[in-house]
């Protein structure tokens, strides 16, 4: 009965064993992994543009082929990403449909304009930073299709992390113009990068029935302190401050305090009324349009061999 199945399915999941494919899974169980892997693939591709814009810019040869190394490793996780949504029964056509109609989300951070080449190493240190803070337990993710995906896409996070960070310490050892780059930077980007890890835990919907099945392992505010008790010494090394008056060291937690972000900008960005959110899924919607003959001379040729082989 659907009842043995669920028991078993909680059995499977509580010793943290992996949910395959072709296993039973209950109906909510696949509809929340369909909208966190998807959401999180539509954010891998549309996170290609912030810093896609800085690539024809970028100030030297090295600069510009570690940019673009990192771009296309963007790509590549939004493709695992994608076909790790498809191992759940959905194709990733209607996947990228539902990204350009906007019935998909992706991450709020991605709405946000790059204006200098310091964003650059800021997005590497602190949007790479935030995410492989996230990424790191989903690897644990009782999905195995997803977990797997995450192995890889960490350790390329973490090479994009530290290519960030190299980035603003060169800076933040170049002219005093040069430092101040880096502050404004880091001061536009700080509060979006804590919003990364969605909603405070008391308005999250989804994050008890995720914790229970496995799929997230912390809770959103857990890996956001996480992300602040790692990056504050890491601005300290920097040299560079962070935005928040309410930021200091709670001896009794042994964690940082720090302020509280500021949720209606946060909702006001999820809705779709960010800076570039409108240029963003332009952007997308253009490329796919322009990639139909690609699209449609793939498949006519796959019709024609299997035709010629049907012969
Ligand atoms: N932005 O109940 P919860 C990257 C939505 S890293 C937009 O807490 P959940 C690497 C949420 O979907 C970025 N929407 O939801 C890179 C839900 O709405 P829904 C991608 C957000 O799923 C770096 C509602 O709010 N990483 O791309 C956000 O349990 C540099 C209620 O929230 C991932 O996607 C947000 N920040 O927890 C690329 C990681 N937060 O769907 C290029 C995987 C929440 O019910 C350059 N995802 N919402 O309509 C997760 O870990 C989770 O989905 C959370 C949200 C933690 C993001």
């Amino acid at each position: 009965t659907t009842d043995d199945l669920e028991t078993q399915f909680q059995q499977i999941v509580e010793a943290d064993q992996r949910i395959e494919p072709r296993d039973w899974m209950p109906d909510g169980y696949r509809k929340t992994l369909i909208r966190q892997i998807a959401q999180h693939a539509h954010s891998e591709i549309i996170g290609m543009q912030p810093e896609g814009n800085w690539l024809t810019r970028a100030p030297s040869l090295r600069r510009k082929a570690i940019l673009m190394a990192k771009v296309q490793d963007e790509a590549g996780h939004g493709l695992y990403l994608y076909s790790a949504t498809e191992t759940l029964g959905v194709d990733r056509a209607e996947l990228t449909e539902n990204l350009i109609e906007g019935r998909q989300k992706y991450s709020s951070i991605f709405n946000y304009p790059t204006l200098s080449y310091a964003d650059v190493g800021v997005i590497g240190w602190l949007v790479d930073g935030a995410a492989i803070c996230n990424q790191v337990p989903l690897c644990r993710s009782s999905y195995g299709p997803y977990g797997r995906a995450m192995i890889r896409v960490c350790k390329e996070e973490s090479f994009h992390q530290r290519q960030g960070f190299e980035l603003l310490m060169t800076m933040m050892s170049g002219t005093d113009a040069q430092r101040e780059m880096v502050q404004e930077s880091v001061n536009r980007w700080w509060w979006p990068a804590l919003m990364m890890f969605g909603p405070p835990d008391d308005r999250s919907p989804n994050s008890a029935q995720s914790m229970a099945w496995r799929i997230k392992r912390h809770t959103n505010d857990e890996l956001r302190q996480r992300f602040v008790d790692m990056s504050v010494p890491q601005a300290e090394i920097l040299g560079v401050t962070f935005p928040d008056p309410g930021l200091r060291w709670n001896a009794e937690r042994g964690a940082y305090d720090f302020g509280e972000p500021d949720w209606d900008e946060f909702m006001q960005v999820v809705k779709g009324n960010g800076a570039t959110s409108v240029e963003r899924i332009a952007n997308r919607r253009a490329a796919h349009e322009n990639g139909a003959w690609v699209r449609a001379a793939a498949t006519a040729f796959a019709a024609r061999t299997a035709s010629e082989e049907g012969t």
